[in-house]
């Protein structure tokens, strides 16, 4: 199972606790493409890519996404990253598992709740207790259809 997992990185690294713990679930899981996104060391400015490393970047994460099985992400910090993965990842017809954490006291914006259909786009309202629990029944009924 080839696992991209997308987070905020220059949305801001408030929850990047969280991505970690998620990508070490994920891991049990397949192969994450995108691990750095969980890295405590990568901050919002931390690097100041260039242009063309910004477009490597890109095109590097768009290859990732082609080749991916399934696009595992957390929305609640706001990222237009992630926002436009997502996007790709529905015009590749991926399998997409959102996860926004209400406590956050933040609403969802709608162009991600609303593309839910409760198959190939699901998001899931979590706590960040019950984290791993929720992945791993994701991959549970995954395995099943
Ligand atoms: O707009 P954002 O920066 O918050 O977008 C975050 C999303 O875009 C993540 O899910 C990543 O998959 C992708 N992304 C954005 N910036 C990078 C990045 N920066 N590297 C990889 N994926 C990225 C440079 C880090 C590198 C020098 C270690």
């Amino acid at each position: 199972m080839i696992i991209y997992f997308c987070g905020s990185i220059r949305g801001g690294r408030d929850d990047v606790d969280v991505y970690r713990r998620i990508v070490i679930k994920l891991k049990q899981h397949g192969t994450v493409l995108t691990e750095h996104v969980s890295s405590t060391e990568l901050t919002e400015r931390g690097e100041d890519a260039s242009a063309a490393g910004d477009r490597f970047i890109h095109d590097r994460d768009v290859d990732w996404l082609r080749q991916s099985d399934v696009i595992v992400a957390e929305v609640t910090q706001p990222s237009l990253g992630v926002g436009y993965e997502l996007g790709r990842g529905v015009d590749m017809k991926k399998k997409i598992f959102c996860l926004f954490r209400p406590s956050s006291g933040r609403s969802l914006s709608a162009m991600i709740r609303g593309a839910a259909d409760g198959e190939q786009f699901m998001v899931k309202d979590y706590s960040e207790d019950e984290v791993e629990n929720i992945l791993d029944e994701f991959f549970r009924t995954l395995k099943r259809t």
